[in-house]
């Protein structure tokens, strides 16, 4: 089962939209309306000026040369595609990777996107954005990126790592 490499907020957006950010002209906030986990998801609405309107998630370091997927529960209405974006040291953009077409319903469904990362691809955004031009509101929740071929069940970050630190100390003692 991958680690969740986002951090919680991200993943989870309990607190606010620190770590996520608006793609093209859209608005994005942390909405308690609609959850997954926890008490809160992201709110995303599009304004119908371009396709490719959205959110994202900032730059998370990743190991070069392996495979990546991003996933989130959605829902709304609208058509999207997700997206996962490999990038370089310099957080420029190397390619990205969308999925198919996913048509929103009023039920949070999970959606699911991956790429191998090549040589120098040692960062990863995740997206999801319009595949045309349309004026949308969806919500967002339980984001994940984990080092896999598929998506795996998801998992708060933090959670991951209380986890393993506690085997840590077993090994210790
Ligand atoms: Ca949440």
């Amino acid at each position: 089962m991958g680690q969740n490499l986002l951090t919680d907020n991200q993943a989870s957006v309990e607190t606010d939209t620190t770590g996520l950010f608006a793609n093209g002209s859209s608005t994005i906030s942390r909405d308690a309306t609609v959850n997954k986990h926890g008490v809160a998801s992201l709110k995303t609405i599009t304004d119908n000026a371009a396709g490719g309107e959205g959110w994202g998630s900032l730059s998370r370091d990743v190991s070069a040369s392996l495979a990546y997927t991003a996933s989130a529960w959605v829902t709304g209405s609208g058509t999207v595609v997700i997206q996962i974006n490999e990038r370089n040291s310099g957080d420029g953009d190397i390619g990205s990777t969308s999925s198919a077409q996913i048509t929103l319903t009023g039920t949070l469904t999970r959606c699911s996107v991956s790429r191998t990362f090549g040589a120098t691809g040692v960062k990863a955004r995740t997206r999801i954005i319009t595949d045309s031009q349309q004026g949308i509101t969806f919500h967002s929740d339980n984001m994940q990126l984990e080092q896999s071929a598929s998506a795996t069940p998801w998992r708060l970050p933090s959670r991951w790592s209380a986890r393993n630190a506690g085997r840590d100390l077993v090994v210790h003692f």
